[in-house]
């Protein structure tokens, strides 16, 4: 299978006016085929899209007997001849005059990749590496990798270093609950919930801007379309700064990473039949008061000092277009690094970024001074002893900081407007799915 240097190697989506005439080699997937006896089509598929293959009898007789017999999915390589072809997909077809099969598929294949046959979402997840053969469902991961590029460049641009934290950690950060507990030789362990701690402590090592981009995991019980065991969290912190500051960082990013794949995703985008809009900015800012207002006006019932349930945040969203920031919650449903307002230390300099009824991020200013984090860890019912560590950090010069967590799979389910985060995962963990 060594490469052919004479023929060069193409992705289907690279022929175009030039190759007419020419001989050229594509690796890829046989789609489907069409056998009209004296001619046979053959869609051949690669990650960049779809090629007929044009075999005819008289030109090569032992080609179309080798064609025909071959499975759908399975892979070849193909040397041929391109010709300008208005009925074929992409407006050219290649007449082979080399094929050959790299691995024959089995059938039947436990999923139709040519999607003439609909398939619930779990049985698409089951053979997920078939579904993912699947032009439509590429184009998710090749725009999530868009947007991850474009999140590294955007904060490696504005100063921040990449970092990775621990993953097995000994503390909860967020709450104590959903935690996935493991086995650390004789010690109990956890799974990290958040890269929280270890980023403020990054701020008292005088860092002062880092990112991280890495799993979390959440024991939650409950199965939803935006919910996951294990999700990739985009987590930045940044020193000598407020929740103000590290709000206009995070919209930024957003406008940023819908200007890169409006620019460099289009094909991406028509697989999908997407059309996006460049949001504006700034997002508007909404108080916690206000939304629980809106939402009261609206019927639903909420009592001050609550979270908002999903039916709330549907109500406000009704009222809200687009991207906009919940800010200034009650300190009391906010985790203990959150800092409280000096004059009205009941609410919290803390935020939500929303997109439409969907959380896509929270974050805050952070309690950098000592006695007042140890104070709030003990409040919510912790033992500040189990966070030495990070304590620790604050007693020898930490500066004021303020970070969020951007959710990277609610990202995209929200710019592809998937209906469920599943579909912006690989191979995503739920409640129920430990396997592929
Ligand atoms: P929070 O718990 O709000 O904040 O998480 C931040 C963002 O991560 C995403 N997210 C999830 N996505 C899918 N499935 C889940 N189970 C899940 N849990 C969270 C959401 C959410 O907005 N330490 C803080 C962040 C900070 O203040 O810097 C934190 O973890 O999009």
């Amino acid at each position: 299978m060594s490469d052919d240097l004479e023929v060069a190697r193409k992705y289907t989506s690279e022929i175009g006016e030039e190759d007419v005439g020419k001989q050229v080699l594509l690796y890829g997937w046989i789609h489907e085929i069409r056998d009209l006896g004296g001619v046979a089509f053959a869609l051949l598929r690669d990650r960049e899209g779809i090629i007929q293959l044009t075999c005819i009898k008289k030109r090569s007789p032992d080609i179309i007997k080798r064609l025909r017999k071959t499975r759908r999915e399975s892979v070849v390589k193909v040397i041929g001849e391109v010709k300008k072809e208005p009925k074929a997909p992409g407006g050219y077809e290649i007449l082979p005059d080399y094929f050959e099969v790299l691995n024959e598929a089995d059938a039947p294949l436990p999923l139709d990749v040519a999607e003439k046959v609909p398939a619930e979402l779990d049985t698409r997840l089951d053979a997920r590496f078939l579904d993912l053969r699947r032009p439509r469902v590429q184009a998710i991961f090749r725009v999530r990798h868009q947007m991850l590029q474009s999140v590294r460049d955007f904060l490696s641009e504005e100063g921040f270093i990449e970092v990775n934290t621990p993953k097995i950690v000994s503390t909860a950060t967020e709450g104590g609950t959903e935690l996935f507990p493991i086995s650390y030789f004789e010690k109990e362990a956890f799974l990290n919930q958040s890269p929280q701690l270890y980023k403020q402590v990054l701020m008292g090592a005088g860092l002062e801007k880092v990112f991280e981009i890495g799993p979390i995991f959440r024991a939650e019980e409950h199965n939803t379309i935006r919910h996951l065991n294990e999700a990739i969290s985009i987590d930045i912190e940044q020193s000598f700064t407020d929740h103000e500051g590290v709000m206009r960082v995070l919209e930024r990013l957003i406008r940023r990473v819908y200007e890169d794949i409006a620019e460099n995703c289009t094909k991406y985008l028509e697989w999908l039949g997407v059309n996006i809009e460049i949001p504006e900015l700034p997002f508007p800012r909404v108080t916690y008061d206000e939304a629980v207002e809106i939402v009261k006006n609206k019927g639903e019932e909420i009592a001050w000092g609550e979270d908002f349930s999903t039916p709330a945040l549907k109500a406000l969203s009704e009222n809200i277009e687009g991207h906009y920031y919940i800010v200034d919650w009650p300190t009391e449903i906010k985790p203990f690094y959150a800092m409280p307002y000096e004059d009205q230390p009941e609410i919290s300099k803390t935020f939500d970024l929303m997109a439409g009824s969907l959380e896509l991020a929270s974050g805050a200013q952070r309690v950098h001074l000592y006695d007042l984090l140890v104070k709030k860890i003990a409040e919510k019912g912790m033992n500040p002893e189990s966070f030495e560590f990070y304590l620790n950090a604050f007693r020898y010069g930490m500066p004021p900081h303020a970070g969020w967590g951007l959710g990277a799979d609610r990202l995209v389910m929200s710019i592809l407007k998937l209906r469920n985060i599943r579909e912006a995962v690989i191979f995503p963990r739920d409640r129920t799915r430990l396997t592929p």
